[in-house]
């Protein structure tokens, strides 16, 4: 099985390099658009796009990714928030279960159901242990769900989902308040994860200045995730990584 990708994000991780990525919807972006974000992030030096949504109204994922892959050589990783969410044309695939809740067609279900298409689809896969906190209010991801987020104040639920996920053989763990979160994840949370999971953690949901996510990092997020505020003002790119890039770690 591929793990070049991964291998990249362990790499990182042992060196203390963190990661910024952006999420891309493909219901909101079109080739014009595309073409901007590229042109920003390949300027910002951006890590990953990250290429999927809770929910998707339009069949322009595998064209979105063409276009990004014929454009720049930023890695794509596919996000999916349903099965048909995967697309040949990525590089590879956050195989996302819902850990932090109890539906299990997002623990196991559909991924029996998609298990022939996307061992097809020739992706390199990246199983996640994927983790919804409360961000304050109902977020497309926590209603699609269908499950309960972890309350953001209970940071030991949420040390004792990652450790368990670690513990299944996940081998990322991703802690999202979903896209648009009015209160991103607390840095308390992320810390006392970081502290007791070996894997590496991405963060996302709500964040919207460069210095939260500085202080993520510091906390011990490994990839920084932001869509929704690089919709509304994509001139944050910049800040935004250089703040992820600047966070100076001692391993
Ligand atoms: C959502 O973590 C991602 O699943 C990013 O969230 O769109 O709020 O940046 P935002």
């Amino acid at each position: 099985m591929k793990n070049k990708l991964y291998q990249h994000f362990v790499r990182n991780k042992q060196q203390g390099h963190k990661s910024f990525a952006v999420l891309v919807d493909p219901d909101k972006v079109d080739n014009k658009k595309i073409e901007q974000l590229v042109r920003l992030a390949t300027d910002a030096k951006v890590d990953y796009f990250l290429v999927g949504g809770s929910l998707l109204t339009s069949n322009y994922l595998d064209e979105c990714i063409q276009q990004i892959k014929a454009l720049c050589n930023i890695p794509v990783i596919l996000f999916p928030g349903s099965p048909s969410q995967v697309s040949k044309y990525a590089d590879a695939l956050l195989y996302l279960s819902l850990i932090s809740g109890r539906n299990p067609e997002l623990l196991i279900g559909h991924h029996v159901v998609s298990a022939p298409m996307v061992r097809k689809s020739g992706l390199e896969i990246m199983p996640t242990g994927y983790m919804v906190i409360d961000g304050g209010a109902p977020t497309t991801v926590s209603y699609i769900s269908n499950a309960t987020p972890i309350p953001s104040d209970k940071n030991e639920i949420a040390l004792c989902t990652a450790m368990a996920g670690e513990m299944l053989g996940m081998k990322l763990i991703y802690m999202d308040s979903g896209s648009g979160a009015k209160r991103p994840i607390p840095e308390s949370m992320i810390e006392m994860v970081a502290s007791q999971v070996e894997i590496p953690i991405i963060i996302g949901g709500g964040i919207t200045e460069p210095e939260k996510a500085y202080r993520n990092c510091k906390a011990g997020a490994d990839v920084i995730v932001v869509g929704n505020a690089i919709e509304k003002d994509s001139s944050l790119i910049k800040e935004l990584s250089s703040a992820v890039h600047s966070t100076a770690v001692i391993v």
